[in-house]
């Protein structure tokens, strides 16, 4: 007989419902970055919304602060093994900032400061599962972990949540970004240990 379990067994022979399959649990806060840390003024930082009919929404830092911002309460996971849990968070949902944009097609390309790409599902950055966070642990985020702005998309692993984010594509195909072209998965469920290809 088989005994599956989703989380890893602790130390005390427990099993933490709330830690992935091939997770552990970490207290600090690791910085994993493909390249060099971009410094974006905000007052030059710009984020937009491209859509199919090559329609840019854009907001200025002023103009996102102005919509409403919202507190996140979320565990986090990192496809190199950590996972982090009730980390906090502030910032726009992104159904804030898609209310106003039309669109067809269902895929996104998230594209950073600096030329990071990853791709989600429109789906999945919709219903109070993605934001444009702008503040960690009661603080500005720092520059090494995405400031002055970063995607969170939470419920995926944590590499879609692009750091230093410039702006959305919308794209009618699922395309690859960086690491998903090198060997990532296309989804990246860690609950269903969605890894690499
Ligand atoms: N722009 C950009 N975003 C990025 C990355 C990156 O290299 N560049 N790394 C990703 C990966 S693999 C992870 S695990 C997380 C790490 O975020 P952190 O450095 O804040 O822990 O950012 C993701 N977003
Ligand atoms: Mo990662």
């Amino acid at each position: 007989m088989a005994v599956i379990s989703r989380g890893f067994v602790g130390r005390g022979g427990e099993v933490d419902p709330d830690l992935p399959a091939g997770q552990y649990l970490t207290a600090d806060f690791p910085v994993l970055s493909a390249g060099p840390t971009p410094h974006i003024d905000t007052v030059d930082w710009q984020f937009s919304i491209r859509t199919d009919s090559d329609t840019l929404h854009t907001w200025s830092w002023d103009e996102l602060h102005a919509l409403p911002i919202e507190d996140i309460d979320t565990d986090i996971h990192c496809v190199t093994r950590w996972s982090k849990l009730g980390t906090s968070w502030r910032g726009v949902s992104l159904d804030t900032l898609f209310a106003t944009v039309k669109t067809t097609d269902k895929y996104v390309m998230a594209r950073s400061y600096g030329g990071y790409t990853t791709n989600v599902p429109l789906a999945d950055l919709l219903g109070g599962q993605a934001w444009i966070a702008l503040e960690f642990d009661g603080d500005k985020l720092d520059p090494e972990h995405g400031g002055p702005a970063r995607l969170l998309i939470p419920h995926l692993y944590f590499w879609k949540s692009a750091k230093w984010i410039h702006g959305l594509e919308m794209q009618s195909q699922d395309e690859p970004g960086f690491w998903e072209q090198n060997g990532y998965n296309m989804y990246g469920d860690p609950w269903l240990e969605q890894r690499y290809w």
